[in-house]
């Protein structure tokens, strides 16, 4: 049998879903490395030839002479071009998908990261932080708020489409419970997510590798807690 173009190396994290949320809505098929944090294979020297960052997640686009490519917002900007899809071809439109992803890889992934860090890793492992889960989880409100104003205006957040944009950032946003970041009020921002959850290839990426339901705040999360602190301990400076 032919294996597929893309191979992804990922794992059950806000930006290892990304990519699957793509080749899942488009269709396309892959095949997959499941990288364990617990066993740091992310740091593996073969791992990291792919991605300089000791990161996930990457692919491999056995089509294109084993190209890698890491960082997620690369991975979905070359799955775009690649099959021609979630990236509009009109200048306009296209630069404004590039601006919102964007404006979720250097804002809401990393803010809203870092709220969880301090909150779910720090602090189960006895680094107690107040002054940086406030700074972090007063500043991703603050991009959320960005984020409701623009889809008071647009059902999507570029170029009226569901794009890369909206598949980087939804991830991020919709998972407000584990960063502790109030959104009851912003119901545009409420609005979109039940737009994207409705949509049945999300809800099946956001089980691969496998599902982590804590995330989302759909279930008692002490449990995942333990093991997500336990995973990340020896990131924890003391
Ligand atoms: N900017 C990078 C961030 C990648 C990243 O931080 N990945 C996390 C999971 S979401 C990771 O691999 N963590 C493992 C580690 O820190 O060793 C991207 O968007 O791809």
């Amino acid at each position: 049998m032919n294996e597929p173009d893309i191979h992804l190396y990922t794992a059950a994290t806000m930006n290892g879903y990304k990519p699957v949320i793509f080749l899942e809505e488009a269709g396309i098929a892959y095949d997959l490395t499941f990288v364990n944090f617990a066993k740091k294979e992310q740091k593996d020297p073969a791992y990291v030839k792919l991605n300089p960052n000791g990161r996930i997640p990457t692919i491999v686009d056995r089509s294109n002479g084993d190209f890698a490519v890491f960082e997620s917002g690369a991975i979905l900007w070359y799955l775009a071009e690649k099959y021609d899809r979630f990236l509009p071809h009109d200048a306009n439109d296209r630069s404004e998908t590039l601006q919102w992803l964007m404006f979720q890889m250097a804002g809401v992934g990393p803010m809203m990261g870092q709220a969880m860090y301090f909150q779910r890793i720090a602090l189960p492992n006895g680094q107690e932080e107040p002054f940086s889960i406030k700074r972090y989880v007063d500043e991703s409100r603050r991009l959320l708020e960005v984020l409701d104003a623009r889809l008071a205006e647009h059902d999507w957040l570029a170029a009226d489409q569901y794009s890369i944009a909206d598949m980087a950032t939804y991830p991020w946003a919709r998972a407000f419970r584990w960063a502790n970041v109030p959104v009851d009020d912003l119901t545009n921002l409420n609005r979109w997510f039940e737009r994207i959850d409705a949509r049945p290839m999300i809800q099946k990426a956001l089980t691969i590798p496998k599902a982590q339901p804590a995330f989302w705040g759909d279930v008692d999360e002490d449990a995942f807690l333990e093991e997500n602190a336990a995973r990340f301990a020896s990131d924890v400076k003391s």
